[in-house]
């Protein structure tokens, strides 16, 4: 499984979505491209949909399940992102701690080294939900982040507010990374002649 053998058009790139169960990744996905209503099921695997992203560019999105046993699956998924998306139930302060440890963990992984992140801070329109602020803080994002380029974004996936910006950075992120690559490329290869 993974993501190797499933690389999006030369111009575009793959947005791997993580975050706890029911964090609302798959709301998220499911009104990325539409304003109906979503009856939401656990996932159970994964999830994938293309969304244009501008002219030429377009985002492949991953939306991996987040049960205990999926996560073991993750890093599978990290190979080849452009982006990470990483979705957090910005009202559920019980599992926040649980959720910076995962965020923590994949951030480790060496093949997302300098690919860029966008957090989620989903349901803002839930009572006592902590704001972008926040969430920045309690995910360490400044500690954790220095390598690459990062952005926390508050949204509500069941009214959509925030997912147009939230696409709109990803799209951004998503692009620079991928011209920094293959100019890293480009000077390898002249390098070694
Ligand atoms: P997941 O894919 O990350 O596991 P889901 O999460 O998309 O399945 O969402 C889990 C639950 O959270 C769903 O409710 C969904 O409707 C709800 N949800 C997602 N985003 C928001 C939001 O922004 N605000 C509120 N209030 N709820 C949200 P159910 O009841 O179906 O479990
Ligand atoms: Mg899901």
């Amino acid at each position: 499984m993974g993501l190797q053998n499933a690389k999006p058009s030369t111009k575009g790139a793959n947005v791997v979505m993580l975050g706890l169960d029911s964090a609302g990744k798959s709301t998220l996905l499911y009104k990325f491209r539409s304003n109906d209503a979503f009856i939401t099921t656990p996932t159970i695997g994964f999830n994938v949909d293309m969304i244009e992203a501008g002219k030429d560019f377009t985002l492949t999105f991953w939306d991996v399940g987040g049960q205990k046993k999926m996560r073991e699956l993750w890093s599978s998924f990290l190979e080849d992102a452009g982006a990470l998306l990483y979705v957090v139930d910005s009202s559920d302060k019980r599992r926040l701690e649980e959720s910076r440890r995962e965020l923590e963990l994949i951030l480790k992984n060496e093949c997302i080294k300098n690919v860029p992140v966008v957090v989620l801070a989903n349901k803002q329109d839930l009572p006592g939900a902590l704001n972008a602020e926040e969430i920045t803080r309690k995910l360490k994002m400044k500690k954790h982040c220095s390598d690459r380029n990062w952005y926390v974004q508050p949204c509500c996936a069941t009214t959509g507010e925030g997912l147009a910006e939230a696409l709109q950075r990803v799209a951004t992120f998503a692009r620079q990374y991928k011209k920094s690559k293959e100019t890293f490329i480009t000077l390898k290869e002249l390098n070694s002649f």
